[in-house]
C-alpha cells in the first residue's frame, strides 16, 4: 500500500478545513505548508487534529542548526507530527530538526531532491544521492524524492534501503502515479484534489490505484 498525502495549499481556513474533512475517508495524512499556515497561522494543526490523520508540516526548514531547533520546537508544539527540512544546508543542520522531532515523537523527512524542472539546476551531480545519504547517516525518517522523475526515486531508493520515501509532483506537475506508486512509500497530491471539482471524489480515485 503506498499512502496518499494530501497537500492543503488553500490559502483559506475554512475551505481548507471543508477539504480536508471530506477527504479525510481516503488519505492517510495531511501536508501543511507556508499558503495555509501564514494565511491562517500555525492554529491549524488544531482545527484540523479532529480527523485525526497525521499532520506533516512541510516548511522545507533550512537555517543554522539552533535556528532549526527552535523552527521544529514550535512546529511539534503546535501539534504536527512529522517536519520537512531540507539536507543541502548540512548534517549538523539537519540533525537538528531530527534530534527535535524524535524529542517529541515525530518525524522528519529530508527533501533529497525537488520535483521542479529548477531543480535539477543543482540537484544534479550526485548531489541529491549525497543528501539522501546524509538523510541515512543523520537517523531522518525518509526523504522526499520527485514523482517527476522516477528513474530518480529508483536510485534515491537504492541509498536509502527502507527509510520512507515521500514523492511529490504527481498530476499539475506532471508525474503519473501509476509509475511511482510502487516505489515510494507515500504520495504527495495538491492540486489535483484540492483544485478538482469534487475533492473527495478525486482523493477516491487516487487512493483506489495507492492501494
Ligand atoms: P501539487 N513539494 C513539491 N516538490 O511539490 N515539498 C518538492 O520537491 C517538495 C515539496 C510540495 O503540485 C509542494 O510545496 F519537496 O499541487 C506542494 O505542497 O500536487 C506539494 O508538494 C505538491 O503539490
Amino acid at each position: 500500500m503506498t499512502e496518499l498525502i494530501l497537500a492543503l495549499d488553500v490559502p483559506d481556513r475554512k475551505e481548507a478545513l471543508n477539504i480536508a474533512e471530506s477527504c479525510a475517508p481516503f488519505i492517510d495524512a495531511i501536508k501543511v505548508g507556508y499558503p495555509l499556515v501564514l494565511s491562517s497561522g500555525l492554529s491549524i494543526a488544531e482545527d484540523l487534529a479532529s480527523p485525526g490523520l497525521p499532520l506533516i508540516a512541510d516548511f522545507k526548514v533550512a537555517d543554522i542548526p539552533n535556528t532549526n531547533r527552535l523552527i521544529c520546537e514550535v512546529v511539534f508544539s503546535a501539534g504536527f507530527d512529522a517536519v520537512i527540512a531540507h539536507g543541502f544546508v548540512g548534517a549538523d543542520a539537519a540533525r537538528a530538526c531530527i534530534e527535535v522531532a524524535h524529542s517529541h515523537s515525530g518525524k522528519a523527512y529530508i527533501v533529497a531532491e525537488m520535483s521542479h524542472p529548477g531543480a535539477t539546476e543543482f540537484f544534479h551531480d550526485g548531489v541529491a544521492e549525497r543528501i539522501a545519504a546524509l538523510a541515512v547517516r543523520c537517523g531522518a525518517d525518509g526523504i522526499i524524492a520527485p514523482a517527476t522523475r522516477p528513474e530518480r526515486v529508483a536510485r534515491l531508493r537504492e541509498i536509502v534501503g527502507d527509510k520512507a520515501i515521500y514523492s511529490p509532483g504527481i498530476g499539475a506537475q506532471g508525474g503519473d502515479l501509476d509509475a511511482v506508486a510502487r516505489l515510494v512509500d507515500g504520495v504527495i497530491v495538491g492540486r489535483s484534489i484540492y483544485a478538482a471539482d469534487d475533492p473527495a471524489a478525486a482523493a477516491e480515485r487516487l487512493s483506489r490505484i495507492c492501494r
